[in-house]
């Protein structure tokens, strides 16, 4: 068994897709271990995404990611991580495949709806970032 950490991200959120998400979350046979609906402050989102810290869209990721809602989720199945991103679709919503969250929901690559743990290592930070081991059940 392997675990992912998840966002949906404010646009998700805003437009009432959070509920349908979910629902392929579940349909894609993934296990909910924790979710929680919260608020990024400045801080929280620029330390989440500081390995961008020098690319050109780190304040524009880092306000849009602090706009509104979020909904912060760890979930689980083997092969999570690979499988979690393939249900996502690629970043840019333009060349995302038929299906994925990201070709059905997402606006652009800044507002792209989810986010996925891209590596072992990664959700090994990402999830204690939000929950604590006892959160997840
Ligand atoms: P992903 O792992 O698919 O979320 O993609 P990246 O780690 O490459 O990018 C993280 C976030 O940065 C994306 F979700 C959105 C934002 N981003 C932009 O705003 N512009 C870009 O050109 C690339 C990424």
């Amino acid at each position: 068994m392997e675990r992912t950490f998840a966002i949906i991200k404010p646009d998700a959120v805003a437009k009432g897709y959070t509920g349908g998400i979910v629902t392929m979350i579940e349909k894609a046979g993934f296990s909910i271990l924790a979710m929680r609906k919260t608020r990024l402050s400045k801080e929280q989102a620029g330390g989440f995404y500081a390995v961008h810290k020098e690319r050109p869209f780190y304040g524009a990721l880092v306000s849009f990611m602090t706009e509104g809602p979020v909904v912060v989720l760890v979930l689980e199945k083997e092969n999570a991580i690979a499988d979690w991103r393939q249900l996502m679709g690629a970043t840019n919503p333009a060349n995302a495949a038929d299906g994925t969250i990201r070709k059905l929901f997402a606006e652009n690559v800044e507002r792209n709806c989810v986010h996925g743990s891209d590596s072992p290592e990664s959700a090994a930070v990402e999830i204690p970032y939000f929950f604590t081991t006892a959160e997840l059940v």
